[in-house]
């Protein structure tokens, strides 16, 4: 399928989505959630990438959120429907096999800042700033901000973004956790390639387990999360990678993983 409103760029392995509709600031319309549902549904099959780089286009935003211009009229089932469309979307994206890093080039709120949440690193540049701005718009976050924003930043802080709508820099969003390293922004995305590549040297079934398994958890009890850990790890010794990681540390040598 070709894309109007995304680019992926696949180097070595690692594929790069960037939202490509820069006059408005990367704003997510339906076309930009549908668009995005089905390249992430390609991705999720295509064994010739190992990691996903989420960015945004041009130097201003990441995405500054759902589309306002195309929301303002919608009625309560539309506006659902819009809800749905969204989660539907950043949910693929976040159930991903791969490993996905988002890399906050500028504005990511409402939406956007969703968005980055819906991936599993996060990396930023100094101008990016975060935000849920919704319940100045008279709305709340519609996807996914105020289930994934907690489970990642803790309840209190959530709350207070998500109540007062306040924008906040990168330095904050770091020291809350909602943002891993701050680069350059010039460095950005060569950070981000780094930081697949780091990633991507290991075995991808044990990442891509330890991925499932950590985002599984999070919803699970203790006991039933370390039951599914002790399963999963279990199962990893059927794995030919298991095999060729434990033989080259004994013997002294670099593994070679085939994904296998
Ligand atoms: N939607 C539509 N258009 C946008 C958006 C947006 N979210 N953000 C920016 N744009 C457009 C502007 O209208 C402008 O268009 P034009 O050139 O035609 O006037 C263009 O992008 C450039 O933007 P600005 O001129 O405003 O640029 P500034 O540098 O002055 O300001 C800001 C940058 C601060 C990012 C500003 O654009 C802004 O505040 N944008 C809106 C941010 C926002 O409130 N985002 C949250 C949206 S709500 C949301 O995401 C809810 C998600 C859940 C939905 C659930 C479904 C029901």
């Amino acid at each position: 399928m070709s894309y109007e409103f995304l680019s992926l760029n696949v180097q070595d392995g690692i594929g790069t989505i960037t939202i490509e509709r820069p006059k408005m600031l990367n704003a997510l319309s339906s076309e930009v959630l549908v668009e995005l549902g089905s390249l992430v549904s390609e991705i999720a099959v295509n064994k010739e990438i190992d990691v996903v780089i989420v960015t945004g286009s041009g130097e201003k935003a990441f995405v500054a959120g759902a589309d306002i211009s195309e929301m303002k009229d919608k009625n309560v089932l539309e506006g659902k429907e819009f809800s749905i469309e969204g989660n539907q979307a950043f949910a693929k994206l976040a159930k991903l096999p791969q490993p996905t890093i988002a890399c906050i080039n500028g504005f990511a709120l409402g939406g956007g800042c969703e968005l980055a949440l819906a991936c599993d690193i996060r990396l930023a540049s100094f101008n990016a700033k975060f935000g849920q701005p919704e319940v100045g718009l008279g709305i709340i976050p519609g996807f996914g901000g105020t289930q994934r924003l907690p489970r990642l930043v803790g309840t209190g802080v959530a709350k207070e973004l998500i109540f007062t709508g306040k924008v906040i820099g990168v330095e904050e969003a770091h020291r809350i956790g909602l943002v891993n390293h701050i680069y350059e922004q010039a460095e950005l995305l060569e950070e981000g390639m780094k930081l697949a590549k780091s990633i991507q040297k290991n075995a991808f079934l044990a990442v891509s387990g330890s991925k499932s398994v950590i985002d599984n958890g999070l919803d699970m009890s203790l006991e039933n999360g370390l039951n599914l850990e002790a399963q999963v790890f279990g199962s990893l010794f059927a794995t030919a990678d298991q095999t060729e990681g434990m033989e080259a540390f004994v013997n002294k040598r670099k593994p070679t993983f085939t994904k296998n």
